[in-house]
């Protein structure tokens, strides 16, 4: 099962630059690209050099850097285009054909049998061009298209020969039980790779990916905070954030989770978003804890609620102690750290009374603080603000 070895092809560089508000430099880029390379992950996709002289330009800069992770260009399944991509010197090709009637209909306008054709075609001339290339083959709206046809392109791609399949659900309509069944059915047909593309407009795009693993997948497409075409893809660091849960050890012996939150955060000052507050790993909230029945569990072994250590991604946990639903334990360990001997039926009192102000007016640290040293002074019977 693919969980154990699973491949990230970053792609913020290809469908992040799809997103709005992204409009990135060539600097830019090569900041993203350094930063994904520190991080660790396996792939990174640049967009299409047929898509502007600068692409072209800037896909040649990053595939001489060097980096560890290999480069791979995303290009239209046609021959002008994967000419193109071959002059960049990338170290892969990920090819794209729509399958779907919409896109059939809608978008190039060609029966199943062309797209076969077409595919077959472009392949046989990348291959003879280049027999170390690493080429990928991807169906775009796998899941609303048949998928008979799928399994006869599929086929016919596989005579020829492929590094890896891609499976797309371009616009966010599959849940894990489809990708289930779909990569799992490609998996017994074919040896080569299998990655799976998701988008997010249902919110299954980080379930569906790791379905798509459980399933026999290899790899699988992410981009930072999900940026793409309207509300994007599977996240990396939510992506991350799910297979850590699943093997923490594995995922932290692959990757550099401490640069997460830079990239996070570079990637959000470039396209002008905020990082949201309920972020994978990286949001405000994301190690915060509050209920005083959780506060308590948590000082004492914080695996009580935490499947994440926020240490190994260079995060600090919080706990919010300063609302009624606070508990004295809680209230207790801020003592500590402010070094104020109270005992045990102090802090109670002071609890109780806290809980008391809460429930007329809102909170903060501070009042918290000034209360506790209150009670440790023993002046206790003023109305906080005083
Ligand atoms: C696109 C479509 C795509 C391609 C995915 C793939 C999608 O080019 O914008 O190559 O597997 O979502 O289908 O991003
Ligand atoms: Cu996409």
């Amino acid at each position: 099962m693919s969980l154990e070895s699973f491949n990230i092809i970053e792609s913020t560089l290809r469908e992040g630059e799809q997103f709005v508000g992204a409009n990135f430099t060539t600097d830019d880029k090569l900041r993203i690209a350094d930063a994904l390379d520190e991080f660790g992950v396996e792939y990174i996709e640049l967009t299409s050099p047929a898509a502007s002289p600068q692409s072209l330009d800037d896909a040649k800069k990053i595939a001489q850097r060097r980096l560890k992770a290999k480069i791979l260009t995303h290009v239209r399944c046609h021959v002008d285009d994967a000419k193109l991509a071959l002059d960049t010197g990338v170290q892969g090709i990920d090819l794209v054909i729509g399958t779907s009637s919409y896109l059939r209909e809608f978008s190039h306008g060609m029966a199943m049998q062309q797209v076969i054709d077409r595919a077959v075609e472009v392949l046989t001339w990348l291959r003879a061009q280049a027999p170390n290339l690493e080429i990928r083959f991807s169906t775009e709206d796998s899941f609303r298209s048949e998928e008979a046809d799928l399994f006869r392109v599929y086929l016919a791609v596989d005579r020829v020969g492929v590094d890896r399949f891609g499976i797309a659900d371009t616009v966010g309509i599959a849940t894990p039980m489809r990708v289930y069944q779909l990569v799992s059915g490609l998996r017994r047909l074919v040896k080569a790779g299998i990655e799976f593309h998701g988008h997010n407009d249902s919110g299954c795009a980080i379930a569906n990916a790791v379905t798509a693993l459980e399933a026999g997948a290899t790899h699988i497409d992410t981009s930072v905070l999900g940026i793409g075409e309207r509300n994007g893809i599977a996240p990396l660091g939510g992506f991350i954030a799910r297979m850590y849960a699943i093997n923490p050890s594995l995922v932290k012996k692959k990757y550099r989770l401490r640069k997460l939150r830079k990239l996070d955060d570079m990637i959000a000052a470039m396209v002008g978003v905020g990082i949201p507050f309920n972020n994978y790993i990286t949001g405000v909230t994301a190690f915060t804890h509050k209920a005083g029945i959780h506060a308590k569990a948590i000082l004492n072994q914080p695996e009580t609620y935490e499947i994440l250590n926020p240490k190994d991604f260079g995060m600090t946990r919080y706990i919010s102690i300063a609302h009624k639903l606070t508990g004295w334990n809680a209230i207790k360990d801020r003592a500590d750290q402010l070094g104020l001997p109270l005992t045990d039926e102090q802090i109670k009192e002071v609890t109780a009374h806290i809980k008391m102000v809460a429930d007329q007016k809102k909170l903060d640290l501070n009042d918290v603080d000034e209360l506790l040293y209150r009670w440790a002074d023993g002046v206790n019977n003023e109305p906080i603000g005083k």
